[in-house]
């Protein structure tokens, strides 16, 4: 069977593009493949976290992902700090990859901005890492959103260079899972921004953990324009709040957003954000209430990553040993 490898960042809870984005696809990936989901916390702290930011971030993470439906027995749920391979396997990427590789790097020059200078090596560095994640599996399926199309690409060039500076067939290719409507779920203060959750306005994004009453005044609170809901979507093409609007309406109630269009056309804002709240509030509500529960059980959430580290680790460990030793290293 297939392998397939995921990774999220602990950088803040869960926020509702990440949930339609990646989560909600991890959980029905589930039963097809053999699924390896990895809270990335070394690619966390190329950003500055405190300790116990990064920790709560990490348990917030584990128990928003059991919660939506991730299942850590029949597959792998763990923090990637716990497990060597993945620092062992990037230091080889990074001697493998050419700067003008990274320099090309959308996301690095996105995050590091005008202020390029005081920002971490670690940063400028993380799609060497990221390779190394999924080819310290021998992973062949990498469910990504569009934003990440960049980074697999190099994935592919890393891997293809091992292979051609060794002179062996070592890492296969890796293919992107993209979804043919991939939701990009974009900030609620601002519709030309992603949804993030990290962004320093806690009304930009839905979290996983909102109660109901929460979520009802994000989004009231949510910007829009004055104008009614057209009847076709090319007609929202310079309206992005609105269009963001409808296309989380769309894919929380699995319509097309033609359709969801139509239903709303000739009606105001608050006839769809009062349906909208509705909507969020029967899928989300559940999973964070189920997420709350599994904070206060500290132990098994520890429990849960730290015997998916022992069968990450048991599939990893093997496969960079191989490519140390391919690499001359001793061993
Ligand atoms: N707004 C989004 N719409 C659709 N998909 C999204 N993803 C993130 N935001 C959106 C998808 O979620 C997966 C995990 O993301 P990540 O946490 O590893 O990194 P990110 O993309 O940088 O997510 P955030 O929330 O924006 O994190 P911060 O604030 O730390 O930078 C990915 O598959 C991503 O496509």
């Amino acid at each position: 069977m297939q392998r397939v490898f995921s990774g999220i960042q602990p950088t803040g809870t869960p926020q509702l593009g990440n949930y339609l984005g990646a989560i909600r696809n991890w959980v029905a990936l589930q039963q097809r493949y053999d699924c390896v989901f990895c809270l990335v916390d070394l690619h966390a702290i190329t950003v500055s976290r405190t300790p116990a930011q990064l920790r709560g971030d990490t348990l917030t993470q584990a128990a928003c992902l059991l919660a939506s439906g991730i299942d850590p027995e029949k597959h792998i749920l763990y923090n990637q700090s716990a497990v060597s391979a993945h620092t062992r396997l990037a230091w080889i990427f990074n001697c493998v990859t050419r700067l003008g590789w990274l320099n090309r790097m959308t996301q690095f020059k996105e995050k590091a901005g005008k202020d390029r200078e005081n920002h971490s090596a670690g940063l400028y560095i993380y799609p060497s890492l990221m390779a190394a994640d999924i080819h310290a599996f021998k992973a062949t399926l990498v469910p990504v959103g569009d934003d990440q199309r960049q980074h697999l690409e190099l994935a592919n060039d890393i891997g293809e260079k091992f292979n051609h500076d060794y002179g062996v067939d070592f890492f296969p290719h890796i293919e992107g899972l993209i979804p043919a409507e991939a939701a990009r779920v974009m900030s609620l203060r601002d519709g030309t921004k992603k949804m993030s959750k990290s962004d320093i306005s806690a009304q930009s994004r839905i979290e996983l953990t909102d109660s109901a009453d929460e979520i009802r005044l994000k989004i009231r609170r949510a910007k829009t324009d004055s104008d009614a809901i057209p009847a076709t979507i090319a007609e929202l093409a310079e309206r992005p709040e609105a269009l963001n609007l409808l296309s989380i309406h769309a894919a929380i109630v699995g319509e097309k957003l033609e359709n969801v269009v139509a239903h709303f056309s000739g009606q105001g804002f608050g006839h769809v954000k009062s349906a909208l709240s509705d909507a969020l509030i029967e899928k989300i509500v559940p999973i964070g209430d189920e997420a709350r529960r599994l904070m206060n059980d500290e132990a098994y959430l520890v429990t849960v990553l730290r015997q998916g580290a022992e069968k990450a680790r048991s599939i990893a460990e093997p496969i960079v040993d191989e490519a140390e030793k391919i690499v001359g290293f001793i061993r």
